[in-house]
């Protein structure tokens, strides 16, 4: 724990005294910490450096998770449910900011620290995803009446239309000379642009409604409890207004990969179809009843639709120098694309199979 670390989190209005501070997970994009206290009596807390050049606008990225987080803990009060366990909290400064902006312009947020939870890299049975779905489904269902707008701190972020914009754009720049390379990795954008496109009309016109959703459902972003429950769902940087096809669809390149996101060895990403009809039914049973049937009837799409969307943004951070995410070795963003093309395609292969399932619980549980 270095001094600068402990006096930023001294901002913060923690109970008890500061034990240690260390790095926590796997996150992409911002820098985690674990902040634990001295005694069994005060809490824990988890403690983020934003990723400024991601999060632009970090004051309203925090008012929305604010907005979020109370109407979240209004509907776990109404049922119940705890509070403190089953809805973030966040740890406002002393001051009583959402938020501590440091002398060199970096954005630090604070919540509380779940404990007693089970976090997990990979859905490894169909136990756990329809456990993640039911947390994902209850999520979206505890929302669907939220009113308040959120604000749009991610223009465009599964909006493939502001997706290809970019793609175009860094693939005229070429700016780290790749791109001759990669033939065969554009085509494979290529050849699914209009497809994906034509989808995304339907959101725009609003066939599709918009609702507040999550953004990245990945299994990582969910925590379960001892006995195998979905308990509470987190990383809310990207609450924001979309189609909750995009959750349902992020969920499923997530848990359904029999590999890594980043597997090096493309022989053992496939999609199971054991955890796709798990989640389908967890989430179905928790959202079956607001849902609308054009919701429904692009469920199975919206997987193919965002793991499209991954392998173009992965394709695209490459041929742009790997300014995105962050990266643990030269290639690792074209390994990436790679193994998440090989995902698309097993999912290209299952589609009626995946529209078959969605289609036989959409009709068993309304
Ligand atoms: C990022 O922050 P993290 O690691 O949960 C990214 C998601 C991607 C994901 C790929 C704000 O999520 O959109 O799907 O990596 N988040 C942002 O694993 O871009
Ligand atoms: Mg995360």
């Amino acid at each position: 724990m270095t001094d600068n670390l402990k006096g930023i989190a001294l901002k913060f209005s923690i109970e008890g005294e500061i034990a240690d501070i260390k790095p926590l997970g796997e996150g992409f994009i911002n820098d985690t910490f674990i902040v634990t206290t001295v005694g069994e009596e005060a809490p824990n807390y988890l403690f983020q450096r934003k990723n400024k050049n991601i999060f632009k606008d970090v004051p309203s990225m925090m008012g929305n998770i604010l907005k979020v987080t109370t109407h979240l803990k209004k509907k776990v009060a109404a049922k119940g449910g705890d509070i403190m366990r089953e809805a973030m909290t966040i740890t406002p400064t002393k001051t009583g900011d959402l938020y501590f902006k440091d002398e060199e312009g970096e954005f630090w947020a604070m919540c509380l620290f779940i404990k007693d939870n089970l976090t997990y890299e990979a859905a490894d049975s169909p136990e756990l995803a329809y456990a993640g779905g039911k947390g994902i489904g209850k999520f979206q269902s505890m929302l669907s009446d939220m009113k308040e707008p959120l604000v749009d701190i991610l223009p465009g972020f599964h909006n493939i239309r502001f997706r290809f914009k970019q793609w175009d754009e860094v693939l005229i720049k070429d700016p780290a000379g790749r791109k001759a390379e990669l033939t065969e990795e554009i085509a494979w954008v290529e050849d699914r642009r209009k497809e994906m496109l034509e989808f995304w009309t339907l959101v725009e016109d609003g066939t599709i409604p918009t609702r507040v959703t999550h953004n990245d459902t990945k299994i990582n972003n969910i925590l379960f409890d001892k006995e195998g429950n979905d308990l509470c769902v987190i990383d809310l940087d990207t609450v924001l207004n979309s189609t909750v096809l995009n959750d349902y669809g992020d969920s499923m390149r997530s848990y359904t990969n029999t590999g890594l996101e980043d597997d090096d060895n493309l022989d053992r990403v496939s999609m199971d179809m054991d955890i796709f009809k798990a989640y389908t039914k967890g989430y179905l049973e928790e959202t079956v009843s607001f849902l609308t049937a054009f919701e429904m009837e692009y469920l199975a799409f919206s997987a193919r639709y965002i793991t499209f969307e991954q392998v173009l943004r992965f394709l695209m951070d490459y041929i742009d120098g790997d300014n995105y995410y962050k990266i643990k070795a030269p290639q690792h963003n074209l390994i990436r694309t790679h193994a998440q093309y090989k995902l698309l395609t097993s999912m290209e292969e299952q589609y009626e199979q995946m529209k078959q399932v969605v289609s036989k619980y959409s009709k068993e549980l309304s």
